[in-house]
């Protein structure tokens, strides 16, 4: 199978944008989806999926690829409770596969998802970006999470991963992963996955982990998925085609070492889905998210592309998060999730793609 262009859609009157605007983008087949109501943890149930997977059905599309569904803390920090989240976690497997699910993206990422200090930041030509600012995520955590939570409570709408239920308990969750060292993750990381592996063999479900955004470690929390080595030292304490990576570009790029079309060209099999995001880094360490196109950041999205193309990637791929342009602002749009960027990216994506092929084609006509 080759390659399929996705769109992440937060559902409907959770997302101003419509899968009818989606469907004017070319070349769109899977609607990368969720149930954004639930907690970590809880079991997703066949009417609820159903409801979401048939709309995203009835409109053209392919409903293949959910993200995310969240992994409970109790399972990273190794709770004994985490018996009964795991068990939740498959059942949400066996309730997702009669909907032709073929991938769940999650993340291991202990209390925070992807962390930024300025979500509307100037790109200098009038749009605005997702900004991280180096020394303003060294200590408090408190503040980051009251910044991203000012946006919740003006806009009403939360974001995956921040979730305000878990963020009003942020002195509780941090006593709780204060013995959590970085190899006890690994171990409570492979006791999940082993514990997972038969129910994605049986549905045919890969699990396919997102990399840690950013690659280091914040608030002194540790964190796992930021390089090469990390990425091969996951790949091989579960080694399973079903254990699988969401390769996201712009968040192992936010570390300039990182080199992510060599990852690709290393990987490509156990990569289920990739995520096409630009950076522009800053002498400081502050980075910027910026344009699809190649020359607007630093992350080597023509070298990307070439390395998944050329490796023969069969699976999903979506643009990541884009500026907010032409008006999209706070209170219309959701931070990096606006719709013009992104469809700008996919045909920016496409356009290469397409002219990949070609160049193949005509090399084997020859
Ligand atoms: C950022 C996203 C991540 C991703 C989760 C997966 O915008 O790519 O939040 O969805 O880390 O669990």
């Amino acid at each position: 199978m080759p390659m399929q262009m996705g769109f992440r859609w937060y559902g409907e009157g959770n997302d101003r944008i419509t899968l009818q605007d989606i469907r004017q983008i070319p070349g769109v087949r899977t609607i990368v989806w969720a149930l954004h109501d639930k907690m970590p943890g809880e079991v997703w149930q066949p009417d609820e999926i159903a409801k979401v997977v048939n709309t995203i059905k009835a409109a053209g599309f392919n409903a293949d690829v959910v993200e995310s569904v969240n992994v409970h803390d109790d399972i990273k920090i190794g709770l004994p409770t985490r018996e009964q989240y795991i068990e939740n976690y498959i059942q949400t497997i066996r309730n997702l596969a009669p909907f032709g699910v073929k991938v769940i993206c999650y993340n291991f990422m202990p209390i925070f998802d992807w962390t930024r200090s300025d979500l509307f930041h100037p790109v200098g030509d009038g749009s605005t970006a997702l900004f991280y600012q180096k020394d303003m995520i060294q200590d408090d955590p408190k503040e980051m999470a009251a910044y991203v939570m000012s946006f919740t409570e003006q806009y009403h709408m939360s974001f995956p991963g921040w979730e305000p239920e878990r963020m009003a308990k942020l002195d509780e969750l941090f006593e709780k992963y204060k013995d959590v060292t970085k190899e006890k993750l690994w171990e409570n990381f492979r006791y999940f996955l082993e514990k997972l592996m038969p129910v994605c063999h049986e549905t045919g479900i890969k699990m396919a982990v997102h990399m840690d955004d950013p690659p280091w470690d914040i608030f002194g929390l540790p964190r796992l998925l930021v390089d090469e080595a990390s990425i091969d030292r996951f790949l091989k304490m579960v080694d399973d085609p079903y254990n699988c990576l969401t390769l996201c570009s712009g968040s192992l790029n936010a570390n300039p070492e990182n080199n992510v079309a060599e990852i690709v060209k290393k990987h490509v099999d156990r990569i289920a889905f990739a995520h096409i995001r630009n950076v522009k880094h800053f002498a400081n360490g502050d980075f910027s998210e910026a344009s699809h196109r190649d020359c607007d950041g630093d992350t080597g999205i023509l070298d990307i592309l070439r390395a998944y193309h050329d490796g023969g990637f069969a699976g999903y791929i979506r643009p990541d998060h884009g500026r907010h342009l032409w008006d999209e602002k706070p209170g219309n749009v959701r931070p990096g999730y606006g719709l013009y960027d992104r469809a700008l990216g996919i045909m920016y994506m496409l356009g290469a793609w397409d002219l990949m092929d070609k160049e193949q084609t005509e090399k084997e006509c020859r």
